[in-house]
């Protein structure tokens, strides 16, 4: 399996923490070291990830994750229960749909160079889904019938591996997550794991030297 990324990319983050809860090996490809073309050619929609298994592609991180979760179904990334199993969904598709889809960089990027509109517009913009999605998401934590030390379990899965990357793109877009305890400490506890550790965007390869420095 070769897994086409780039070293900041939510999505692919998201993927990445997957397969390593799974204990499934794969090839890290930079997209980087693609020609443009290229990659066009194995994913008509240009934007990242792709999983490429032998030559089969597969875009879009929530479809990566379903056929990760398909073929290798332990560890579940998923609660077995059903209700948890769909809160657990339902809180990375609102990670997924609701906040990143909106704030993501080509958006931020129409607004500002098609709809002309300035740095605090779109910070407004960005501000404005990200607080709706972590309310929501917070409350969701809040009103769980176990107060579990991970979203929906004793070990981390499908919500938390949605979390962890939107929490990193929020400070990156410099939100103000003090209001979101219930979050942070899920963060806390997933940050020493390998699984997020390796996947964290300066522990890829194309990580730029510039941002060690
Ligand atoms: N819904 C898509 C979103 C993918 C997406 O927006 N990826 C962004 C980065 S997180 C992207 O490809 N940006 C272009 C780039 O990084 O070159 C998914 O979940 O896979």
């Amino acid at each position: 399996m070769r897994l086409i990324s780039r070293w900041q990319n939510s999505a692919g983050e998201r993927v990445r923490i997957a397969l390593r809860l799974k204990d499934l090996e794969y090839t890290y490809v930079p997209v980087s070291s693609l020609k443009a073309d290229d990659y066009r050619k194995l994913n008509p929609q240009e934007l990242l990830p792709a999983l490429d298994i032998g030559g089969q592609i597969i875009a879009q991180s929530s479809a990566i994750l379903d056929y990760i979760e398909e073929t290798v179904p332990e560890p579940s990334l998923l609660p077995s229960e059903p209700i948890a199993r769909a809160q657990a969904r339902a809180f990375g598709a609102l990670v997924a749909s609701e906040m990143h889809a909106l704030t993501v960089q080509r958006i931020r990027r129409f607004l500002q160079s098609e709809l002309k509109i300035d740095d605090p517009g779109v910070s407004r913009w960005v501000r404005h889904w990200m607080t709706l999605g972590f309310d929501a998401l917070e409350e969701t934590l809040e009103q769980r019938a176990v107060q579990w030390p991970f979203c929906f379990g004793d070990r981390p899965g499908w919500a938390d591996l949605h979390l962890i990357p939107q929490i990193s793109a929020a400070r990156r877009l410099e939100c103000d997550l003090s209001r979101y305890p219930l979050l942070l400490a899920v963060e806390q506890r997933c940050v020493p794991l390998d699984a997020f550790r390796l996947s964290r965007p300066e522990a890829q390869p194309d990580y730029p030297d510039s941002h060690n420095s």
